[in-house]
């Protein structure tokens, strides 16, 4: 395979709201430009960019996956990434090495909730973008709704520079504004004929071509007084303009395609080829903040956006190089672990089929294998090198849930697959949860879930099941009592004892001190799980020694961990120390943690106890048709609606929902909406839970000894 320079590579993300096309029209592309002698199709199951079996099964996209093509004098690199949300993930990994990403639309759905979510990340990371409206040939098909749609959505920025003659099964000509051609697609699709544009479409592209010229004068001085002078602009003028504003995300020029029938990837292709920025065109932001050009003549500089286990073949590490040129043999160093890699072998990378290349140039994308020590979010380069690549930021896991299996002892087999899957998708966190004493994943939706069960059953041979994860409820008190508690033990040899004499008060900022006791010293803990202790000594005449207090501590702190209702973590409480006695023979550290554990108990009950539940911040995004059903489903969950806003076509919610209303809401949102609306999940506070279920709750424990 040939070495492209850094100027000749174009990487392109393909995006969109599933089933817009994506695979298909990467069969059209390898196919175009021979890579491929037949164009596979998803529904047989057989296209170079869905290989994983699950992919197969499923009809859809799962994994980002990367291919390369020979166009002109370029190298176009293709990460064809998955539509469903679920899998958000490798969209954001693909666009953060992508230089120009490629939003398909559907003509018969027009801008759908998959094309606005990735159009956010788009934005973040500012990539240039084109939109190719896709399934002109159905029947459905409306071409007009669609781009009216996306200049609603996405502004007037979005430029047609094609359009069809005719949609439906009539499908074959699409007419260019920019090279003022029409492209007629012979029946099986492929290279089309070029025809001037017929007299009766001649005003309507004239028109389009007019609108196009302005969008791109307006971005260039210089083209703007070309185009005042003259009238117009040359192909070439249009084509420096467009490139430019392309990079300053000023504009989105909109092709047209039937990926099915394989009509508009060549001139698709073309256009990247031509117009789309290059790597160089590009800067990538550094972990210091300072930007970076990428050259291929500096030193190197890879950075891993992507690592898979295959099996047979071990660790796959996807990297875009951004600086000097990286050789199989090289040794370098992984930035972030600090340890030396050996670059055994790169690859360029058709889907599942691997072609060994010696170098990538700065810009490349390729894979190496075996890597030992780098992941994910890592730069590989010279040991005394300064350039580390700000790492990609992932977003927060939307839904979670516990597990369970069937078998005990397949539990240390999931939890190294578990934990192999989460190292290579960061949008899936595993967590022991000490306080629930569970394993919870926390993952990007139902779907992302179930793809992790068949992840660890097929690779891994085991299964495991969803259950609901325990409520992490919190116990706290609301008035002020005094207790005491003398712990004695006389048995054989040495005793133990110890007395202690506590008053426990609600903790509150700002509360006053007690006026009626003498505090010689305070300590404020801040606990792991949210709220405070508060811990006052306010022992006079030495009644307890000093040299106690870190067991009394202990002791209360012991209570606070598993709480006298329900065994749940106990938060916002003071505790004065006031009297006490102990024995110069038989008091020690563990006789007074006892005490200590004790009496704070005692006490606890008589303060008027209450359980406290996780309150979630929420907002759903709705289409307005059904608004109304999302708001009495989120009714009968006892939600709080603190707000709705009107954001184009959807309806954004907030609301205060009790966690334990929220297990698989996204699965009734699914249902609710046809799977167009979405919820987000912020802050969480505690809230008093009202008093039946305060008493179910400790009824539970008391039966089952463990929280419901
Ligand atoms: N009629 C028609 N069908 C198409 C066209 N493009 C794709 N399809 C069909 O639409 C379905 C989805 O196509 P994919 O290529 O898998 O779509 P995708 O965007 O990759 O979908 P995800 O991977 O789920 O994000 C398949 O059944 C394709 O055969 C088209 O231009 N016209
Ligand atoms: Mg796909």
């Amino acid at each position: 395979m040939k070495i492209y320079p850094t100027n000749n590579i174009r990487n392109i993300a393909l995006l969109g709201h599933g089933a817009s096309g994506k695979t298909t029209l990467v069969e059209c592309m390898l196919f175009e430009a021979k890579e491929i002698t037949r164009r596979g199709s998803v529904d047989e199951q057989n296209t170079v960019s869905d290989h994983y079996n699950v992919e197969k099964e499923k009809g859809n996209s799962v994994f980002s996956s990367l291919m390369h093509v020979s166009w002109k004098d370029s190298k176009i690199n293709i990460l064809d990434t998955p539509g469903n949300d679920n899998f958000v993930g490798e969209v954001i990994s693909a666009l953060k090495v992508a230089d120009t990403g490629v939003m398909l639309l559907n003509a018969q759905q027009g801008v759908e909730v998959g094309t606005e979510i990735i159009w956010e990340y788009t934005h973040k990371f500012k990539t240039p973008m084109v939109f190719a409206v896709n399934h002109l040939d159905q029947e459905k098909a409306n071409f007009d709704m669609t781009v009216e749609q996306a200049k609603n959505r996405f502004g007037n920025k979005v430029t047609v520079v094609q359009y069809p003659l005719k949609t439906g099964a009539g499908f074959n000509a699409i007419i260019d504004v920019l090279k003022m051609t029409m492209y007629k697609f012979p029946d099986g699709g492929g290279k089309p004929e070029k025809h001037s544009i017929p007299d009766e479409e001649q005003a309507k592209a004239n028109q389009l071509h007019e609108a196009l010229v302005e969008t791109i004068a307006e971005y260039d001085e210089n083209l703007m007084e070309i185009y005042f002078d003259t009238g117009s602009l040359s192909e070439e003028e249009m084509v420096g303009g467009l490139k430019l504003a392309m990079l300053n995300h000023e504009i989105f020029p909109l092709f047209c395609l039937s990926a099915i029938r394989n009509m508009g990837s060549g001139r698709l292709m073309g256009f990247l080829h031509d117009i789309a920025p290059t790597p160089g065109d590009r800067e990538v932001l550094l972990q210091n903040g300072q930007l970076l050009k990428p050259d291929p003549n500096s030193q190197p500089s890879a950075f891993v956006f992507k690592s898979f286990s295959e099996p047979h073949l071990g660790e796959v590490s996807y990297l875009k190089v951004y600086s000097g040129t990286i050789k199989s043999g090289d040794e370098l160093y992984n930035q972030t672990t600090e340890k030396p890699e050996r670059i055994s072998q790169l690859f360029l990378l058709n889907g599942k089929e691997r072609k060994p290349i010696n170098q990538l140039k700065a810009g490349d994308i390729g894979v190496i294998v075996k890597l030992k020590n780098t992941k994910i979010n890592d730069t590989l380069g010279n040991k005394d090198s300064n350039l580390k690549i700000r790492s990609i930021q992932f977003p927060y896991p939307r839904i979670r849930s516990a597990i369970s299996t069937e078998n005990k002892r397949d539990l240390e087999k999931v939890m190294v697959g578990l934990l192999q899957i989460a190292k290579e998708d960061p949008t899936l966190i595993i967590e022991q949860s000490k306080e629930l004493k569970q394993t919870i994943i926390h993952a990007q939706g139902q779907l992302h879930l179930q793809m992790t069960k068949y992840r660890l059953d097929k690779v891994y041979g085991v299964n495991i099941d969803f259950i609901a994860p325990k409520i992490p409820y919190r116990e706290t008190i609301t008035k002020m009592a005094n207790d005491s508690y003398r712990h004695k033990k006389q048995s054989g040899g040495s005793g133990q004892f110890g007395e202690v004499h506590f008053r426990v008060e609600p903790f509150s900022e700002h509360m006053a001190d007690p006026t009626d006791l003498n505090v010689r010293k305070k300590q404020t803990i801040d606990l792991e799980w949210g709220g405070k202790l508060l811990f006052y000594w306010c022992i006079v005449g030495g009644s307890i020694d000093a040299k106690y207090s870190n067991a009394i501590i202990k002791g209360i702190m012991n209570m606070m961990e598993n709480g006298p209702l329900t065994g749940s973590y106990v938060r916002d409480i003071r505790v004065c120390v006031y009297d006490g006695k102990m024995h110069s023979v038989d008091s020690n550290d563990m006789a007074f943690q006892l005490a200590a554990s004790q009496c704070f108990k005692q006490a606890f009950k008589n303060c008027n106890p209450i359980i406290l539940e996780p309150i979630v911040d929420i907002e759903v995004l709705t289409p307005e048709e059904v608004m109304g059903d999302i708001m009495s489903d989120l009714q009968s969950r006892n939600a709080m609606i603190m707000g709705m806003d009107a954001e184009n076509h959807y309806q954004k919610i907030k609301a205060k929902i009790p966690l334990r209303a929220l297990f698989k809401y996204s699965s009734t949102l699914r249902a609710l909406s046809q799977g167009r609306a979405k919820h987000t999940r912020g802050d969480v506070e505690y809230q008093a839970v009202a008093k039946e279920i305060q008493n179910e709750l400790i009824e539970n424990y008391k039966n089952d000894g463990v929280e419901v």
